[in-house]
C-alpha cells in the first residue's frame, strides 16, 4: 500500500479517537503514528510502502515470526467449533486442557497453569496467589512482595507496583503497599568499582536484607525477570539468581519467575529460569506463549503450591476469558511450531551465537560502551567514555536519535533511555542477522555525528 491521502486519513482518524499507550498523545498526534498493515517473517510493512527489519518481535513477543498460517487456521477452526466459553462454573474446553498439558511437559515441576489474558494480570494473580497460599499455610503475615528498582511485571495496579519503574509510580499513587523494591543487577551502570561476581553477589544479598528488615514472617515472594527486558536487557552477572535462590530458600521466602518476556525459547532455554539455574515456585507467561497472535497470558504453579491451593478450597480470581479456546488454539499451534522447528535449539546453538558474535563486535564503536547478548536478546550501552561509562547529558536523547536513524534505514530497534534494545524472532536468517547489524551500526554512526555536532563527545 502507498496511497498518500489514505495514510493521511488514517493518521488523522487515529489522532481523533485513540489514546496510545505508553505515548505523549499531542506529540504523537502532531508527528502522525506509524502505521503497520501487513507483516510477513521478520519483516513488516507500513503504510507509506516502507519495510521494516523488526528486530523487536512487535513488543518482544512474535518468536515464530509473522505470517503463519497454520496458527490463524488452528484459531478459525476453533471459533468455528467452540468459539468461547468460560472455566468458571466447572467448565472447561478442549484446547485449554490440551495447553495446560503441554506447558506441563515443558515446565517439570509445574503440572498446573492458571490462565490469564496478559502478563499482567498473570502478576496480578500471582500476588492474590501467594497471599492466598500463605493463609492456607497458616501463615496470614507472608503478604509483602519484593521486586526490583527497574523491573516491570505490566501495567495493571498490581503489576506497575511489582515493576520498579520510577516514572509509572509516579502517576497514580504506586506502588500499592506492601511491595518494597531492591536494587536491580544492573552491573554496568550501577557495579562502580566491584566485578561483575562481586556485584551479583552483592545485589542479591539486598534481596536478603531487605526480607531480614521486614521479617521473613511477614514477606511472602521475591518476583525477578530472569533478565529485565523494558529495563533495558539486564543481564545478571551468573553469580546473582544462585544467591537469591539461596537467600529465599533460606527465609521460607517464594520465588516468582516473571516468564513474560524469558519464557518460551527467550534465552536459548524453555525458560529463563533455567539458563541461570533457578528453580522458582512461581512463573508468570504471556507473550511467547501465543507469539502474541492472540492475548493470553498465565501463571505456572510449582505442584507444592499448585497441592496446597487445590485442598485450600475456591480462589476467588478469574477472568471472563481466562483459557478462551481460540487463544489456547492458537497457543497450541505456536508451540508446536517452536517445538516442531526446533526454535529453541535455534536459539541456543546457533542463531544466537551468530548474531551475538557481530553483535558483540559493535562494542568497537566510539559510542558503545557495552554490548551484551544471551539466546536472542542483546543490548548495547550508549556512552560518551567507555572508561568512566559515562552518562549523556539528557538521559534518553542519543537512545532516541539512534533509534529514529535505525527507523530510517529500516531497522526496528528499541530504546531504553540511552540503552539500545534488540530480541528478533527466532527464525531470523543469517543474512537477515548480517543486514541487523550492519543497520545498527549505520544508526550508531548518525547518532554519533549527532553527539558531535552537539559537543557531547
Ligand atoms: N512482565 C514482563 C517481564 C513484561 O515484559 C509484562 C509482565 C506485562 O505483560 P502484558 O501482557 O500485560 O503487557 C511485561 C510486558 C516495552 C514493553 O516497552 C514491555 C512490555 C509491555 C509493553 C512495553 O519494553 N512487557
Amino acid at each position: 500500500m502507498n496511497d498518500p491521502a489514505t495514510a493521511l486519513s488514517l493518521r488523522a482518524r487515529d489522532a481523533r479517537h485513540h489514546l496510545h499507550p505508553f505515548s505523549d498523545m499531542a506529540a504523537l498526534n502532531a508527528e502522525g503514528t506509524r502505521i503497520i498493515t501487513r507483516a510477513e517473517g521478520v519483516w513488516l510493512h507500513d503504510v507509506d510502502g516502507a519495510q521494516f527489519l523488526d528486530a523487536f518481535s512487535g513488543l518482544w513477543n512474535v518468536a515464530v515470526g509473522y505470517g503463519r498460517r497454520e496458527i490463524a487456521d488452528a484459531v478459525y477452526a476453533q471459533m468455528l467449533e467452540l468459539p468461547y466459553y468460560n472455566n468458571f462454573f466447572k467448565s472447561t474446553n478442549i484446547p485449554t486442557i490440551e495447553l495446560s498439558e503441554i506447558l506441563a511437559q515443558l515446565a517439570p515441576g509445574f503440572t498446573r497453569t492458571f490462565f490469564t489474558n496478559s502478563g499482567s494480570e498473570g502478576n496480578d494473580t500471582v500476588i492474590r496467589m501467594v497471599r492466598h497460599y500463605w493463609a492456607l499455610r497458616g501463615k496470614p503475615t507472608k503478604t509483602t512482595f519484593i521486586g526490583r528498582h527497574n523491573g516491570y511485571h505490566g501495567s495493571t495496579i498490581g503489576g506497575a507496583s511489582l515493576g520498579g519503574m520510577a516514572p509509572m509510580h509516579r502517576q497514580g499513587g504506586l506502588p500499592i503497599p506492601g511491595i518494597v523494591h531492591v536494587p536491580q543487577p544492573w552491573w554496568w551502570g550501577e557495579g562502580g568499582a566491584m566485578s561483575p561476581a562481586e556485584f551479583g553477589l552483592w545485589a542479591a544479598r539486598e534481596v536478603g536484607h531487605a526480607i531480614d528488615r521486614l521479617g521473613a514472617e511477614n514477606v511472602g515472594a521475591f518476583i525477578g525477570e530472569p533478565v529485565q527486558g523494558a529495563g533495558g536487557v539486564i543481564i545478571p552477572p551468573e553469580t546473582y539468581w544462585p544467591e537469591v535462590q539461596r537467600i529465599c530458600r533460606e527465609r521460607d521466602v517464594l520465588i516468582v519467575s516473571d516468564e513474560v518476556i524469558c519464557g518460551f525459547g527467550r534465552l536459548g532455554t524453555w525458560f529463563g529460569c533455567q539458563h541461570f539455574g533457578v528453580t522458582p515456585d512461581l512463573m508468570t507467561i504471556a507473550k511467547g506463549l501465543t507469539s502474541g497472535y492472540l492475548p493470553m497470558g498465565g501463571v505456572m504453579v510449582a505442584d507444592h503450591l499448585a497441592d496446597v491451593l487445590t485442598e485450600g478450597g475456591d480462589f476467588n480470581h478469574g477472568y471472563t476469558t481466562s483459557g478462551h479456546p481460540a487463544c489456547a488454539a492458537a497457543a497450541i499451534a505456536n508451540l508446536g511450531i517452536l517445538q516442531r522447528e526446533a526454535l529453541v535449539p535455534r536459539v541456543r546453538d546457533s542463531i544466537g551465537p551468530y548474531l551475538a558474535q557481530r553483535w558483540l563486535a559493535l562494542a568497537d564503536h566510539p559510542l558503545v560502551g557495552e554490548a551484551r547478548m544471551l539466546g536472542l536478546i542483546g543490548a548495547l550501552e550508549l556512552t560518551p567514555d567507555k572508561v568512566l561509562r559515562a552518562r549523556f547529558p539528557k538521559l534518553g536523547e542519543i537512545g532516541t536519535f539512534c533509534r529514529d536513524i535505525a527507523y530510517r534505514a529500516g531497522l526496528i530497534l528499541r530504546a531504553t533511555g540511552d540503552c539500545m534494545l534488540v530480541a528478533p524472532p527466532f527464525i531470523l536468517a543469517e543474512s537477515e542477522a548480517d543486514m541487523l547489524v550492519e543497520r545498527t551500526r549505520l544508526a550508531l554512526d548518525g547518532a554519533l555525528e549527532e553527539a558531535r555536532r552537539r559537543g557531547w563527545v
